[in-house]
């Protein structure tokens, strides 16, 4: 390695040696950060939570986070559109997968990613998820969101704010309605956006609670700059919470997913849509139903890896840190 470069490397506050090896070697860590298995002096978690059993369709989602782990080698650690790195300020690290005492039980599930994200959170550390199915990111707010209620931007195809299904509110068409339900998410400062397809009938409750929902039609005839306009003007200096759910991409960019719908936006527009969120008072965030079974080429998981690593900037740009 270059000398310059080897000393440009340990003065950021994360450094490991696999940030510097060539991608297909060593252990795959979220985008070759470091280890830790203890959670000790971390400002933010990567967290892998391994788990489908929420899924309405397709199954496969369990194994996201290692695909998503695989893909980030050759993502981050520098950002060149924020012309930064979130490992020169904070410190960071993979923390491994969530272990589940069950993944037979949903309810049970469930509450063990609460409990463990409540590690997280009680240590003032902040998470950002790779899933996993989308009824994952419920048990999360439980433990991220604080006294004020969280601001949502939600990329989705589905809004998700389904009442029970089939026997359960657990499922993943559920988790924003169960947070609001919950008192942790304002729905007023909620915004659901890349919506599409036919189960328009089970998603009343966003309307009927006032969140912005952008349809896909509207996405385009508004543009992402617009669209990011009017997040910004919602969210304000509160705190926000991001998650992105992998199929409000078009299954052209992203077939490795649970519900996938076709029409959806590109890559680029959600990575831009993302970029422009900087400066939000973001507390957290994942990426969910990556469905590695139906990704032959692995490109639904590098597009997971880079909108993960695009949150990770968003963490690191919030003024929660600070
Ligand atoms: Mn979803």
């Amino acid at each position: 390695m270059d000398n310059d470069f080897e000393k440009m490397a340990k003065e950021l506050k994360t450094f490991g040696p696999m940030m510097v090896q060539n991608p297909y070697c060593g252990i795959p860590t979220f985008f070759g950060l470091p280890f830790s298995e203890n959670c000790e002096d971390l400002d933010i978690a990567l967290v892998g939570v391994p788990f489908d059993l929420g899924v309405t369709n397709r199954s496969g989602a369990r194994l996201g986070p290692r695909e998503i782990r695989n893909q980030s080698r050759t993502v981050g650690a520098y950002n060149h559109h924020a012309k930064m790195t979130p490992c020169s300020s904070y410190r960071i690290a993979d923390v491994g997968d969530v272990s589940f005492r069950t993944v037979y039980d949903l309810k049970e599930a469930l509450e063990d990613i609460r409990e463990f994200y409540r590690d997280l959170s009680s240590r003032g550390i902040t998470p950002i998820t790779a899933g996993g199915d989308h009824s994952i990111t419920f048990p999360i707010l439980q433990a991220t969101a604080r006294s004020e209620k969280a601001g949502l931007v939600h990329f989705d195809s589905h809004c998700d704010t389904a009442p029970p299904i089939h026997g359960s509110g657990l499922q993943h068409g559920s988790p924003i309605r169960n947070a609001v339900e919950s008192g942790l998410v304002d729905p007023e400062r909620t915004v659901q956006v890349g919506i599409r397809g036919s189960s328009e009938v089970l998603w009343r409750f966003s309307y009927e609670s006032g969140m912005r929902v952008i349809h896909i039609e509207e996405f385009y005839e508004l543009g992402w700059k617009n669209v990011v306009k009017e997040i910004r003007e919602l969210m304000g200096d509160s705190p926000v919470y991001v998650s992105f759910d992998t199929d409000c991409l078009d299954p052209a960019f992203a077939p490795g997913t649970g519900t996938p719908v076709a029409g959806g936006m590109s890559t680029f527009e959600a990575l831009q849509t993302l970029r422009g969120l900087s400066g939000l008072n973001v507390i957290g965030g994942d990426v969910v139903e990556v469905c590695p079974p139906y990704d032959p080429a692995g490109i639904t998981a590098l597009a997971g890896a880079t909108v993960m690593f695009e949150i990770l900037c968003l963490a690191a740009g919030s003024p929660a840190l600070k």
